[in-house]
Parts: C-alpha cells; structure tokens; sequence
C-alpha cells in the first residue's frame, strides 16, 4: 500500500445507546467527511422490506429488540467493506458485542487499514426514550414501542457499553454530548476528530 492510500482511508464508527442520534448523524457525518456510511439497522431494515433470507431472520428479533446474532451481521458488513478501495467508511451501530469488535479488528487488519476514531453520543435515558417514542409517533417503525425500547436499553447496557472500555483502552474513544440541536451535536463531533 502507497502512502498516499494509507492517507486517504478513513474508518469512524458512531456509537451510542438507542435514540442518542447515531442515524441521524450518521447521515450528515458522512456527506462532511464524503464517507460510505453504513448503518447495519438500515441494511437489516431494507433486508426485511425487501423479504430476503436475512430479513426473515432479522425481523423478529428487532422487533422484540434483540440483537441480530453477530455471525449474521459481521458477513454483512465484511461484504460492504471488501467492496471499498480505499476503505472511507462510516460505522453506525456497528459493532454492538464484542464478538463484533474483534471481527471488525481482524477484518480492518486484512484489509490493511486502522481505527480513525471511535465517538460515543452521551445522552441521558429519559431524553432518549423521549426522543424514540416520538419517532414511533411520526415514522411508526416496529421497535419503537415502550416495551421494545426498554429492552433496547438494556441489551445496550449489557452488549454494548461493555465496548466502550474496549476503544477507551485502545485510545480511540470521543466522547460527544449528544443533547441539543442536531447541528451543533455535528458540530461538537467535528471538533473531537483528526
Ligand atoms: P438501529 O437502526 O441502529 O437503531 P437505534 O439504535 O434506535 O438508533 P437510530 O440510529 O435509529 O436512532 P437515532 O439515535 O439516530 O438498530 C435497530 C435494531 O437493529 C437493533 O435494535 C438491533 O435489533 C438491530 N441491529 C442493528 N445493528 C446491529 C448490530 N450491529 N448487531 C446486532 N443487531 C443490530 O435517532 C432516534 C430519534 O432521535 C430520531 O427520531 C431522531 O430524529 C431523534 N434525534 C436524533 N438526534 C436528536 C437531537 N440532537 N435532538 C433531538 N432529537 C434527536
């Protein structure tokens, strides 16, 4: 790999618990830094419009607001990253175990690339679950009901807070106040990057 190629990849990864606006800033993060932004909740979303195999299995298991087992997911994304030359993605929601994180690790290492940063969105939870039964209001999306976001909630506190020991460790971790306009939570993230 040239030096010019190392300089132009890029891998962020967007994590926080459900409502805290990873989707949301995903979306503008992406278009700022001209990043592919892959949202695994999106990809499992489309897998279940369009009635693949995947999205059978997938369908239930959000619902209820588990997690999709990681065997499932990590294939999923090994095959979005393999596409890219170079590699300039954005992560959301992915990973969420630490199964995941250590796929994410093996695979970034075949592919020859690093962690740019990790950035954490830190909202509390009575914000969040304001937020998320508000979006059940407007887009009426399936695991967004009381019972489904509390058990989201917890599988976070089980699954995937423990990851966030994991990046601090590793250096990587930013932590970012997710609450306040959407522009200037960007903003706040723009500012902990490289
Ligand atoms: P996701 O699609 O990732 O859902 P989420 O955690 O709720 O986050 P989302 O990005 O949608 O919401 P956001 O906080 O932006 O996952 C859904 C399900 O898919 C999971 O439960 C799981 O079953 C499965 N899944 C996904 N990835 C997986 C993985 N890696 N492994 C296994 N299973 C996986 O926004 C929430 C609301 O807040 C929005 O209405 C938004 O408008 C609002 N909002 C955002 N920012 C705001 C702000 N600053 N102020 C006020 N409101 C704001």
């Amino acid at each position: 790999m040239t030096d010019s190629s190392v300089a132009q990849t890029e891998v962020l990864l967007l994590m926080g618990p459900p409502g805290a606006g990873k989707g949301t800033q995903a979306l503008k993060l992406a278009q700022a830094r001209g990043l592919h932004k892959l949202s695994t909740g999106d990809m499992l979303r489309d897998h279940v419009k369009r009635g693949t195999d995947l999205g059978r299995q997938a369908k239930s298991i959000m619902d209820a607001g588990e997690l999709v087992p990681d065997e499932l997911i990590i294939a999923m994304v090994r095959a979005e990253l393999e596409k890219q030359t170079p590699v300039r993605v954005l992560l959301d929601g992915f990973p969420r175990t630490a199964a995941q994180a250590e796929a994410l690790d093996r695979l970034l290492s075949e592919l020859q690339v690093s962690i740019t940063a990790v950035v954490l969105l830190e909202v509390q939870e009575d914000e969040l679950v304001k937020r998320l039964l508000s979006r059940a209001e407007r887009e009426g999306r399936s695991d967004d009901n009381e019972t489904t976001i509390r058990n989201r909630m917890q599988v976070y506190q089980r699954q995937t807070k423990p990851l966030i020991d994991y990046y601090q460790r590793s250096g990587q971790l930013r932590h970012v106040n997710g609450l306040g306009p959407v522009d200037e939570v960007l903003v706040r993230i723009a500012e902990v990057l490289p």
